[in-house]
């Protein structure tokens, strides 16, 4: 059993600071268990593009407001406390944060940390090897 507190990835290679946003990586591929789990924290006032053409991921919204965008349908949801999306369809997709977002977002297959978002917000598909 694994029991932590989200302070306790302050400023490791699990805490992922960019521009837009800065996510806490709290359960990894390194752990086995088949998902990964992140809190991300959207800056207010940013707009990110994302597209996970290789993972699903689940994203539930803890704090905050904003509004994501399937680039795909032109569709446009509002986000809040206690909004979920599931990119089920590798949906491309943007996110606005009017203030900001609190999200809690869970991947599969798990992402390892090594993967980088290129230039169209794509992460790579990496494994863990033994
Ligand atoms: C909201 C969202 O898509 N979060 C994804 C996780 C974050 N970009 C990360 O940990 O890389």
């Amino acid at each position: 059993m694994i029991v932590t507190n989200i302070e306790d990835f302050d400023e490791t290679d699990r805490d992922i600071v960019t521009e837009n946003w800065r996510s806490r990586r709290m359960i990894l591929a390194r752990e086995k268990v088949g998902f990964s789990l992140h809190e991300t924290t959207i800056f207010a006032g940013t707009t990110s593009t994302f597209h996970y053409q290789n993972h699903v991921e689940a994203v539930y919204c803890v704090g905050g407001s904003g509004r994501i965008t399937n680039l795909e349908t032109g569709e446009v949801h509002e986000l809040r406390d206690g909004s979920l999306y599931l990119l089920n369809g590798h949906e491309k997709h943007t996110l606005q944060a009017d203030e900001e977002m609190r999200m809690v977002c869970v991947f599969n297959p798990p992402v390892t940390g090594r993967e980088v978002h290129d230039e169209n917000g794509v992460y790579p598909l990496v494994v863990e090897t033994d």
